[in-house]
């Protein structure tokens, strides 16, 4: 097998975002792009030589063009043996139970989540550590210096690999191992969840659930969970088949996006339980019979709850959220006695929490919830705690919720995105809204008084390491919050972020609509950081 040196100069644009390098299709297939990266990687996780490597996309367009490059790279820098998904398929949460099952030395994951596919559109890669989780910021930051003075790379000589046969192929000194994506996971939330009694709810002929996989990679998953070990009834999957451009649609489960199940919620012949998932299968969304949850509600309710739950039944060691996601969860915690975190947004940030055994269960905003089962969060095992949970409560999915607030509150929330505003702008926006925050507390904006304003900073409780300038936030007297920040992972200009939440604890006032009760929240936000004025939008992109 040879083996070529092939020489190279550093692109200045591979620093990592808030998940892994996410650029255009095009920026990807300039030559040398993928492959600087790739040898940063290797570069500098030593460990990789000699050692085993997890490799999987989320089967977007140019996911098996990169996969072939990267197994001949491992082979180029030693790797012993590298575990690939068929057809160069794996989901992120499936990838990061696969690095831990077989205790492998880390994992690169191909996948722009639920940003769009296609030629004209994004991919995206990251490396995993060997817990399973995202690479923290020490380590994105190492390969991205390595990015800026990098000179070559290697790469062994090798036709195109076979990915669509199970077995082991040897590629000079490396085995290349083609797995089954699903098995491993699957058995795994077959241990967390009671798989019995929600394939009698199934059976009861009196529950009927929709999942959309969004023509992205739960599909495989989701029909051999729900549909093969669950027993449901053919065509609860629907958009099943893993599509390169996701049948042309944005694989972001969300109100918006993911309108065609939302429809499947209402009307005559509604579904009493509906739930999707994102491009690369790590967020998701859960609905019930006309009935939206929101991802922070979510969480709050796994926690309030976990003690019905199987894999949990034991007890939870505490709790983190994202700094933007809503204090549900916070107030569940503080009831029940459980230590709650607030990190900056990235899923990397709860690794160490989840590895130092000091919170059980996690979750954040932007559709995304998980548990220490694995270091990435998870979209079919949110789905699969909830029809666990339903299947115990015999009860519909808006009553669960309902309930939950009249015991601990309803933290309304809503978020307005800004996309692809002109970096200067949001940056300028941003830094005004820094200058301000000195001033702010004790004034009272539209009668809501100010109790604190900061530039959210997180000290990491286990390592000690600082991450600042984590996004602003404004907390008024009455629990209520707006927090700006600019988002890490778009690909095209910037994108603005701002999250609201009202707190409501009277439970006559708990049934209002969420854009009622943001009115006055929403005019303060958009007042404060003068969004019109500083980047022309009147309204925005999308609200969530
Ligand atoms: C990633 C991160 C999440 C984050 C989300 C949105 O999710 O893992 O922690 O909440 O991006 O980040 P931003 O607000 O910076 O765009 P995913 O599903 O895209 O990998």
């Amino acid at each position: 097998m040879n083996i070529d040196t092939i020489i190279t100069q550093p692109f200045d644009d591979q620093r990592p975002g808030t998940s892994g390098l996410r650029k255009k299709v095009k920026v990807f297939q300039t030559p040398h792009y993928l492959e600087n990266f790739v040898q940063a990687i290797f570069d500098t996780q030593v460990d990789l030589k000699g050692g085993t490597l997890v490799l999987g996309g989320d089967g977007r367009y140019y996911n098996r063009e990169a996969i072939q490059v990267i197994l001949r790279m491992a082979s180029g820098n030693g790797v012993k043996k590298v575990l690939v998904g068929r057809g160069g398929l794996l989901s992120t949460p499936a990838a990061s139970c696969l690095i831990r099952h077989y205790k492998t030395d880390g994992g690169i994951i191909l996948s722009a989540s639920h940003n769009p596919g296609g030629p004209d559109e994004d991919f995206g890669i990251k490396f995993n550590t060997p817990n399973g989780g995202p690479a923290p910021e020490s380590v994105t930051d190492a390969i991205f210096q390595r990015t800026t003075e990098i000179a070559e790379y290697q790469i062994a000589q090798s036709k195109p690999i076979d990915l669509d046969i199970l077995g082991s192929i040897t590629l000079g000194e490396t085995q290349i191992e083609i797995i089954d994506p699903v098995k491993d996971y699957a058995d795994l939330m077959m241990a967390l969840f009671d798989f019995n009694r929600i394939r009698m709810l199934f059976e009861s002929g009196m529950f009927s659930m929709r999942f959309d996989a969004m023509h992205a990679i739960t599909g495989p998953y989701a029909t051999e969970i729900l549909e093969g070990r669950l027993g449901a009834e053919p065509g609860t999957v629907i958009n099943g088949t893993p599509k390169t451009d996701f049948g042309g649609g944005h694989p972001d489960p969300n109100l918006v996006h993911a309108h065609q199940l939302v429809a499947l919620t209402k009307g005559a012949h509604a579904v009493n339980f509906a739930a999707a998932s994102d491009g690369d299968g790590d967020r998701n969304m859960i609905l019930g019979c006309n009935f939206f949850v929101t991802p922070s509600d979510s969480l709050a309710i796994m926690v309030a709850n976990a003690h019905l739950i199987k894999g949990y039944s034991g007890g939870i060691s505490g709790v983190a959220r994202s700094m933007p996601t809503s204090q549900a969860a916070d107030r569940v915690a503080d009831k029940l006695g459980l230590p709650c975190y607030e990190t900056p947004t990235g899923w990397k940030f709860f690794g160490n929490l989840l590895d130092a055994r000091k919170i059980t269960l996690c979750g954040e905003e932007s559709f995304g919830t998980g548990s220490d089962h694995i270091r990435e969060k998870d979209g079919l095992w949110a789905v699969l705690f909830w029809l666990n949970l339903l299947a115990v409560k015999q009860q519909s999915v808006e009553k669960i919720v309902t309930d939950h607030w009249k015991a601990f509150g309803r933290n309304y929330y809503t978020r307005y995105d800004y996309e692809a505003i002109d970096k200067t702008d949001a940056e300028a926006l941003m830094a005004s809204l820094r200058d301000k925050l000195a001033t702010l507390p004790g004034q009272s904006l539209n009668g809501y008084p100010i109790e604190y304003a900061d530039d959210f900073a997180y000290t990491d409780p286990v390592d000690g390491s600082v991450s600042e300038r984590q996004g602003i936030r404004v907390g008024f007297a009455d629990g209520s919050r707006i927090v700006f920040r600019l988002s890490g992972t778009g690909t095209e200009g910037a994108t603005l972020r701002v999250y609201l939440e009202a707190y409501e604890e009277d439970p006559s006032k708990q049934l209002q609509s969420t854009e009622s009760v943001m009115t006055a929240l929403v005019d303060i936000a958009l007042n404060l950081a003068e969004i019109e004025k500083r980047t022309g939008r009147t309204k925005p992109s999308v609200i969530t």
